[in-house]
C-alpha cells in the first residue's frame, strides 16, 4: 500500500512518481484511508478526497489485505457481492472466492501437505470408535485444546504459513483468531457429516474462517428445522467463507462425498476459542 502524500514533496513530483507507478503496474487501484474503500484509479467519488486519506494498491488482493472493501460507485458488482448474505435467514455466511491468488493458494498448499501433522483421529459416535474420513490437525494457542465428537485435540504451535492465512482473513473476520482445525480431504471420497461448529468453548455467536486450498468441494448448509432449505457453496482454490451471527445455532454444515474428485483439498476453518485451560 503506497500513501499518496508518500510519493513526492512537490505536486509536480508527486504527479510524475504516480504515472510512472501507473505505467509499471506497481500502483493499480486507490483507497479511501478513513473508510477503508478501495476503487478504480478514475472513480468520481475517489477523486473527490483529500491528498492525506488517498492510498493506492498494486491489486486487489493488497487492497483486501489491507482491510480494504469494494467501493459501490466504481465497483458496484463486487461491492455488491462482498457485502451479500448467502443465507436467506437465521445466520450469516459470507464467501469471498478469490482472497489468495493462484500462485500464493499453490505456494500454501504444497506448504501445508508438507508441514502440517496430519493424523487419521478416531471419533466417538453413539459409544462406537470410526476413523474420520479425512486427516485433521489442531494448531493454535498453545492453552486452547478442543474437543469434539469425544475427542479432545491437543494444539500444535502456530507456522509461519499459518499466521500469514490467520493475519489476511482477520482483516475481514474483525476478529482476531485463536486456533485452526485443519482438515485434508485426500480425494472425493473423504468427507465431512452434517453437524454445527456449536461447541461450548466457541461461546455463543462464533465466528468461523474457513480457508479452502486444491481441488475445489461443495460446502453443503441445511436449515436446522427447516430441513428442505438447502444452500451449496463451490469452496474453491485460495477462497475463504465467513460463517457468523447466529449460523451456528440454525444451519448444519457438511462437504459431502464426491467420488468423482481425485485431487486433494485443505481446509482450514479458523475459530476463536473462548476459553483458556486453566493452569496454563
Ligand atoms: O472442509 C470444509 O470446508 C468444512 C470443514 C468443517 O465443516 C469444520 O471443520 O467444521
Amino acid at each position: 500500500m503506497i500513501a499518496h502524500r508518500s510519493l513526492g514533496n512537490t505536486p509536480f513530483e508527486i504527479s510524475r512518481n504516480l504515472k510512472n507507478k501507473i505505467l509499471s503496474g506497481e500502483i493499480a487501484l486507490g483507497g479511501y484511508r478513513k473508510n477503508k474503500i478501495y476503487g478504480t484509479l478514475n472513480c468520481t467519488s475517489g477523486k473527490r478526497m483529500k491528498i492525506e486519506n488517498r492510498v493506492f494498491f498494486k491489486n486487489e488482493a493488497e487492497a483486501i489485505a489491507n482491510g480494504y472493501r469494494p467501493c459501490a460507485h466504481c465497483l458496484p458488482e463486487k461491492y455488491k457481492h462482498w457485502m451479500q448474505n448467502l443465507l436467506p435467514e437465521d445466520g450469516e455466511v459470507y464467501f469471498y472466492p478469490e482472497l489468495f491468488t493462484t500462485v500464493e493458494s499453490d505456494r500454501l498448499y504444497e506448504l501445508l501437505s508438507r508441514e502440517i501433522e496430519w493424523k487419521q483421529e478416531p471419533i466417538f459416535i453413539m459409544g462406537k470408535s470410526i476413523l474420520q474420513p479425512r486427516l485433521t490437525a489442531w494448531y493454535g494457542d498453545i492453552d486452547k485444546p478442543y474437543s469434539y465428537s469425544g475427542i479432545t485435540m491437543e494444539p500444535h504451535h502456530w507456522t509461519p504459513a499459518l499466521l500469514e492465512i490467520k493475519s489476511k482473513i482477520e482483516t475481514i473476520a474483525g476478529v482476531c483468531f485463536t486456533s485452526v482445525l485443519l482438515n485434508f480431504y485426500r480425494d472425493g471420497k473423504d468427507s465431512m457429516g452434517w453437524h454445527r461448529d456449536n461447541e461450548k468453548e466457541l461461546g455463543v455467536n462464533p465466528v468461523i474462517g474457513s480457508v479452502s486450498f486444491g481441488s475445489p468441494r461443495t460446502f453443503c448448509l441445511k436449515h436446522y428445522k427447516e430441513k428442505t432449505l438447502i444452500k451449496k457453496i463451490p469452496l474453491t482454490h485460495g477462497s475463504f467463507l465467513l460463517m457468523k451471527g447466529s449460523t451456528q445455532h440454525h444451519w448444519l454444515h457438511s462437504i459431502p462425498k464426491q467420488p468423482g474428485i481425485t485431487g486433494g483439498r485443505i481446509n482450514l476453518t479458523f475459530r476463536v476459542i473462548k476459553t483458556a485451560r486453566s493452569g496454563f
